[in-house]
């Protein structure tokens, strides 16, 4: 396959209600589609990245940079047989991650539409139906997080997923616990917040039993959540440390996690995805698929990757509606039943763009070749 045109598309949605994390606060998303064209077919895919370098290091802005230099001259230049050639294509160039998947995920839909063929069923996906979850942010208190999970959990999300920060742990995770009992699937989220000197406090939270705790450490550390889980019977699950396979399989070998959160963007695309899913399967380490507040594209991805078998915990693909209030694609991703959400078996992701939405959002467009 040739790829014959590159389109850009650069949109800024508001979110229903402010997301809060231990990095940083966001009212609106920045959202980067791309459009690939050939043999009459258009692949799709939206960009993670965030709007500035506090999760990691990429950003709108960077990912704008190496697309447009780097990586959209190599998609146009090289024939393309498979989607898996595309990882090789851009291996010389250093990280930049998130911009290589946005890129790498069209080709994947795009792949799998001139095929005719579903993207879960051309990544080997197996489930029809998949468990989700739910992440919910830092809350201005510990009565509003309260009535946040409440409304979740009445959602029948399969998980429950709540942000935590030093100041902000124990105590509303114990809250949670008593006013809604050990039944709750109940996991937190760190991103990082912490270290070693905080090891006391973190073995206190072992009293909840969370299903894990999400990147408690570092974001570049595998050795030291190596000595914390050690320590821990609540099962460390590693997020911002894991860039590739490679970083999976030392932190797998030196025991730093027991679970890993897989997020298309962060580990350069589906291929990678694929084969960290494949070897956490091997080694017996289930995964699960995370998520960057992605509106219906990024979603309907998600969903594909986490047809696959090892993706075995319920992810953050909650509904497209959790965070807004109109989709860009239609039909909007919803759950078929509380907490599940059907696998598309139409072409591609199964979804299609809704110009109308997009065009209401636009900040700027671009594109590339015939
Ligand atoms: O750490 O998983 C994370 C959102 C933005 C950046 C990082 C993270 C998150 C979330 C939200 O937790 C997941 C989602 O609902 O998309
Ligand atoms: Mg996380």
């Amino acid at each position: 396959m040739k790829i014959e045109r590159v389109e850009l598309q650069e949109i800024l949605m508001p979110l229903k209600s402010p997301f809060v994390t231990s990095f940083g606060r966001q009212e609106k998303k920045v959202i980067t589609i791309v459009r690939l064209h050939s043999e009459g077919k258009v692949g799709i895919a939206e960009s993670v990245a965030l709007a500035f370098p506090f999760y990691n290091e990429e950003t709108n802005g960077t990912l704008w940079n190496i697309m447009e230099e780097f990586l959209i001259p190599i998609l146009l230049e090289n024939e393309i047989s498979h989607p898996d050639d595309v990882s090789s294509l851009f291996s010389h160039i250093r990280r930049n991650n998130m911009a290589k998947a946005v890129l790498e995920s069209a080709v994947w839909d795009l792949y799998s539409r001139i095929n005719n063929q579903s993207l879960s069923r051309a990544l080997g996906g197996s489930y029809k139906e998949i468990d989700v979850g739910v992440s919910i942010g830092i809350e201005r208190s510990i009565e509003q997080l309260l009535t946040v999970v409440g409304h979740f959990i009445n959602e029948g999300y399969k998980k429950i997923k709540v942000k935590i920060k030093p100041g902000w742990d124990v105590e509303p995770i114990k809250a949670i616990r008593e006013k809604y009992g050990y039944d709750v699937p109940l996991m937190a989220d760190a991103n990082s917040a912490y270290t070693l000197q905080d090891i006391d406090l973190l073995k206190e939270l072992d009293q909840y039993k969370l299903i894990m705790i999400e990147q408690p450490l570092a974001h570049d550390d595998i050795i030291d959540h190596a000595k914390l889980q050690a320590q821990l019977s609540t099962s460390i699950c590693l997020d911002e440390s894991i860039h590739s396979l490679e970083d999976a399989r030392k932190a797998i070998e030196l025991g730093s996690c027991k679970i890993i959160n897989i997020k298309v963007g962060r580990v350069g695309g589906l291929t990678a995805a694929k084969q960290i899913h494949d070897y956490c399967a091997s080694k017996n380490i289930p995964v699960w698929c995370g998520g960057m507040l992605e509106a219906g594209v990024g979603r309907a991805h998600n969903i594909a990757i986490a047809s696959l078998h090892n993706f075995s915990i319920p992810g953050d693909t909650s509904a497209s509606n959790r965070y807004w209030n109109e989709d860009i694609v239609v039909p909007e991703v919803t759950t078929i039943r509380p907490g599940v959400i059907e696998v598309p078996k139409g072409d591609g992701i199964g979804f299609e763009l809704n110009e109308q939405v997009i065009r209401k959002y636009l900040t700027r467009e671009v594109s590339f070749g015939a």
